[in-house]
């Protein structure tokens, strides 16, 4: 894959696929949730109604409604509770299934937030490695993009990831 980790709201990015870091019920919520179901309209919550949920490191996919995005991917993440717990593996699971379900609807380019980082409480710099790692080995020709919102992990990205930022 061809991965560039860029700065900004996932909610604004022109590209095929957006990634929403969504919780098991799939009804919404807040951080990346909360925005994308807000710019995508009622619309979107309505689809997400049908889908019956969706388990820790699963994904699923919906249409993107007013986004720019023709549709949206829904993955969630695990709520780290201090590692033990598979939490790595689940995490890695949320990219690859997204990656794989990008692919089978022919995307040529998918964003993705840093999932876990926020309210699921993964350490933000372990997250944001989990998810370069898995994005930069996995075949494919997709144009892939992390894209960071808070100054944390812009701070970290820009430490240990510079090579894949836009400058
Ligand atoms: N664009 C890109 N990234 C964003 C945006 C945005 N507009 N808003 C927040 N982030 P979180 P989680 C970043 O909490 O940890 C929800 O309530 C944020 O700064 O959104 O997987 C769900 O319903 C952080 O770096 O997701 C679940 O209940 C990253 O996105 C739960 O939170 C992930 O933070 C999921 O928690």
């Amino acid at each position: 894959m061809n991965l560039k980790i860029i700065i900004g709201d996932i909610t604004k990015i022109k590209c095929d696929i957006i990634v929403n870091a969504a919780n098991s019920t799939l009804l919404g919520g807040g951080g990346v949730d909360g925005a994308i179901h807000r710019a995508a309209g009622k619309e979107l919550l309505k689809e997400c109604r049908t889908l019956g949920g969706c388990r820790e490191g699963q994904a699923k996919i919906t249409g993107g409604y007013k986004l720019f995005a023709e549709y949206v991917i829904h993955t969630v993440g695990p709520i780290y509770s201090g590692g033990n717990r598979n939490e790595e593996n689940i995490l890695i699971s949320c990219y690859k299934n997204s990656l794989a379900l990008a692919k089978e609807y022919n995307a040529s380019s998918v964003a993705f937030p840093v999932i876990s980082a926020g309210a699921y409480g993964y350490p933000k710099e372990e997250a944001l490695r989990v998810a370069v790692d898995t994005i930069i080995s996995e075949e494919g020709d997709m144009d892939v993009y992390i894209v960071l919102f808070d100054k944390e992990l812009v701070d970290i990205a820009k430490k240990r990831f510079y090579e894949y930022m836009d400058n």
